[in-house]
């Protein structure tokens, strides 16, 4: 790569090891950073030289945008890669990037502000003339344009963060006299998250499903769509598992959505990967777009497997200015994807966190399985980040078949020493509704909230 030899990855667990990974088969160097609670990281070992950046909790390490700067001008890093959460969408610091002549593996700070500003994105795609779920214009002044709206468009309704995304922060509202507390709650909820809180509302989609559409744009105007992921099963908005193709949109459903998907990301002048969330209402065939994640997100394998596209390779590529390897003929999906997120989580426990030491560790393998995972025997998950500990990934050629290889690579999974999800992913695979491809945005909670 013409100008960058040498990539910072601000970042740890397994969308580190990932990273890393990519960069080395590019034959750039890197430059790992690491928190005291991480010296025994699997990305410390992996990168070509590894720089502690501070105290365990992520504030003082991960979050630290004036010590990842100092050891990237250090180390003469050309790029700074932040994979997901922790900095990733942060504009303040991608601007600083830019500022010290650094590449931020990411799209532009204004990309990022922009999608960023939930309500704003509703106003960019509404001008493009892709729907919008019913709801406020704008931001919202007070509670009683709440109540206002809920006259045009119905209860149940939505109440979000502007600044919000991902679901922090959401209030459901399903009559008048809910609604002054629920936007209160709301408000204080979204000032005490982002420092932002403003709210907007939406009519609230009950029989939905969430589908994403995974977008790569370079510096030269070309912007695909990778196929779609549906993410539908989430608990308190945490996505568990995630799988590609969309299992109940036709094609030309599809079409409708990814064409929509690439027309927001040009219109932006969009680069680098992102993914655009829609809301696809199986009532009415119909979709609506929910908002854009300006980052690589944790899902990105399921769409790897089907197309054969490296997606951290494609974003190392386009900030190094050349143009994407592939073209929108070039991208062919193949055969049915899922994605289990293995954590460290006890499910008969409310999926209360569970750190802790490792003391057996045997991934599972064979054909078409890909596990991502910074774990090991004797690594001890640390209390202080996420509960991830593995991205276990099946491919094969339909629905079906990726079910029974999913359910087999779970079965030969061994983790020991912590307790952790697999074994609630295996009663949601054997499920006859999940098996059937008819469940809805609801339908977890229904399902399994009750054996909690
Ligand atoms: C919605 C929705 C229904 N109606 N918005 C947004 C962030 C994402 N994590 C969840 N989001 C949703 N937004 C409207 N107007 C449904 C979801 C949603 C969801 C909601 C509750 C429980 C599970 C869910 C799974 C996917 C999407």
């Amino acid at each position: 790569m013409n100008n960058i030899r040498r990539v910072l990855v601000a970042n740890r667990g397994e969308i580190a090891l990932r990273v890393i990974r990519a960069c080395k088969e590019l034959g750039l160097e890197t430059v790992a950073i690491y928190s005291e609670g991480d010296k025994g990281c699997r990305h410390v070992r992996m990168a070509d030289r590894a720089v502690c950046i501070g105290p365990a909790p992520a504030t003082r390490s991960y979050l630290n945008k004036e010590a990842i700067l100092a050891v990237a001008k250090l180390t003469n890093a050309d790029a700074i890669h932040p994979g997901y959460g922790f900095l990733a969408e942060n504009s303040t610091f991608a601007e600083a990037c830019a500022n010290n002549g650094i590449h931020f593996v990411g799209p532009s700070a204004e990309a990022i502000r922009a999608m960023g500003d939930k309500v704003k994105a509703r106003q960019i795609a509404a001008r493009l003339g892709i729907s919008v779920i019913p709801g406020s214009e704008g931001g919202l002044g007070n509670w009683d344009e709440v109540i206002e709206i809920a006259r045009q468009v119905g209860y149940p309704l939505l109440l979000k963060a502007a600044a919000g995304g991902g679901g922090r922060g959401m209030q459901v509202v399903n009559s008048d006299g809910e609604v002054k507390d629920a936007f209160i709650r709301a408000r204080a909820e979204a000032g005490a998250a982002f420092s932002n809180d403003l709210l907007y509302v939406e009519k609230y989609i009950e029989n939905a499903r969430h589908v994403e559409v995974q977008i790569l744009a370079d510096q030269h105007g070309n912007v695909v769509h990778l196929g779609e992921r549906d993410c539908t099963i989430q608990r308190r908005h945490q996505k568990l598992l995630e799988e590609a193709p969309c299992p109940v949109i036709s094609p030309e459903l599809r079409d409708r959505l990814t064409a929509a998907a690439v027309s927001i990301a040009r219109h932006i002048g969009y680069t680098s990967a992102g993914t655009v969330e829609f809301l696809v209402d199986l009532d009415q065939e119909n979709f609506y777009f929910m908002e854009m994640n300006t980052r690589i997100q944790v899902e990105h394998p399921v769409t790897e497997m089907l197309t054969g596209v490296d997606i951290v390779q494609e974003q190392l590529r386009i900030v190094a200015g050349e143009p994407l390897s592939i073209t929108q003929a070039d991208i062919q999906p193949r055969g049915h994807a899922i994605e289990c997120r293995i954590n460290a989580e006890d499910p008969q426990n409310g999926f209360q966190p569970t750190p802790g030491l490792i003391t057996r560790f045997l991934p599972p393998g064979g054909m078409g399985v890909r596990l991502d995972s910074h774990c090991y025997a004797g690594y001890t998950v640390p209390p202080y980040y996420d509960s991830l500990v593995a991205k276990l990934i099946v491919v094969a050629n339909d629905r079906h078949q990726a079910i029974r290889r999913m359910l087999r690579a779970l079965q030969e999974f061994e983790i020991e020493g912590i307790p952790t999800t697999i074994s609630f992913h295996q009663q949601l695979l054997l499920n006859e509704d999940f098996q059937a491809g008819t469940f809805n945005t609801r339908w977890l909670e229904n399902r399994f909230g009750k054996e909690e």
